[in-house]
């Protein structure tokens, strides 16, 4: 079957003019609509809501509510309409990077330029913040502003998010990453581990995006979908780059973090340009799965060609 698109179905000439373009105001749309949803720190218990806060206010790249607005954007949907899932998604992730820091995961003393947050508070106090964050997550997801989703697509929405980010996606990729530990891991064992541990938030991402469109249909979510699952991956490889290459002051985190805890990377385990040549093949082959979208997509093209060009 054919994928409705715009009669414009072309690509415009620069799709990172259209990420530039458009990134500073999804941006700042989500920082507003978390500043509204977390609960003020002078609500009680205040300590907690303050360190809810500080996790997740005023930091970060907001990439996966930017891919939830600019997938909303490939379906002809309004972002304004969006913020519900863009807010789930930096949620869960803000609660996973709090809970990653912590001495018995990653033990880090840096995150998006400033304490982790068991540093700035104490460790009991960054456990809670990173459940409370999931479970705003979810309460969000469920009843703030969602595109065309109606109650059916809802109760997708959720059912997708839990299964991202459980056992069987981001939570397991973190067991798999903790257990690997010390030990040489080969590249499908890398890549299972990087499409759980950072990929299928990414995924989610856009699949929240997609499912706020009542008209979507199958083929779409697919190519959405293997679009997502290229750039998750592409994602990562430039992660490990970047803790390589980058410093603590440009990444906002400690480099040769990876090193030092004995990580099995991409360019530990290929090098540096074998590395770099894999992540620009998967962004080449993100691209081709947006082959049938038109200019509307051109935010999408642009997070893919960015992902591999970041500084941090
Ligand atoms: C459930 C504890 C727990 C962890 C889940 C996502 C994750 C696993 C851990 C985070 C650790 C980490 C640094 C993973 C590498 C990729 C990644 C998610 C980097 C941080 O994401 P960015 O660059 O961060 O989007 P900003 O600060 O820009 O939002």
């Amino acid at each position: 079957m054919a994928i409705p698109v715009s009669n414009r179905s072309r690509p415009s000439r620069n799709p990172t003019e259209r990420l530039n373009q458009a990134l500073p105001g999804y941006q700042q749309q989500v920082e507003a609509a978390l500043d509204r949803l977390l609960p003020s720190a002078e609500v009680q218990p205040a300590r907690l809501h303050e360190a809810m806060r500080y996790a997740v206010l005023g930091g970060g790249k907001r990439l996966r509510p930017v891919l939830v607005y600019a997938t909303g954007e490939a379906l002809g949907l309004n972002p304004k309409h969006l913020d519900g899932p863009a807010c789930a998604v930096e949620l869960i992730h803000a609660y996973s990077l709090v809970h990653d820091d912590l001495p018995a995961m990653d033990d880090d003393d840096l995150r998006r330029g400033k304490a982790t947050c068991h540093k700035a508070y104490d460790e009991a106090t960054a456990i809670l913040v990173g459940d409370a964050l999931q479970a705003l997550a979810f309460r969000c997801l469920a009843d703030a502003p969602a595109g065309q989703a109606d109650s059916d697509a809802r109760l997708k929405m959720l059912a997708t998010l839990g299964i991202a980010v459980g056992s069987r996606g981001m939570v397991g990729g973190q067991a798999m990453d903790l257990a690997a530990e010390g030990k040489a891991l080969n590249l499908p064992e890398l890549e299972d581990l990087h499409i759980h541990k950072t990929g299928a938030l990414i995924r989610a991402s856009v699949m929240l995006g997609a499912l706020c469109h009542a008209g979507h249909h199958q083929e779409q979510l697919e190519r959405l979908d293997h679009y997502a699952k290229c750039i998750g991956l592409a994602f990562q490889i430039h992660d490990d780059i970047l803790d390589v290459e980058g410093t603590t002051e440009e990444l906002g985190k400690t480099s040769g973090a990876d090193t030092r805890l004995q990580k099995a990377t991409y360019p530990a385990l290929l090098g540096l340009p074998e590395a770099r040549e894999h992540a620009r093949h998967l962004v080449q082959e993100a691209l081709t799965s947006l082959t049938e979208f038109g200019p509307e997509a051109d935010c999408l093209r642009g997070i893919a060609e960015y992902i591999i060009s970041r500084r941090n």
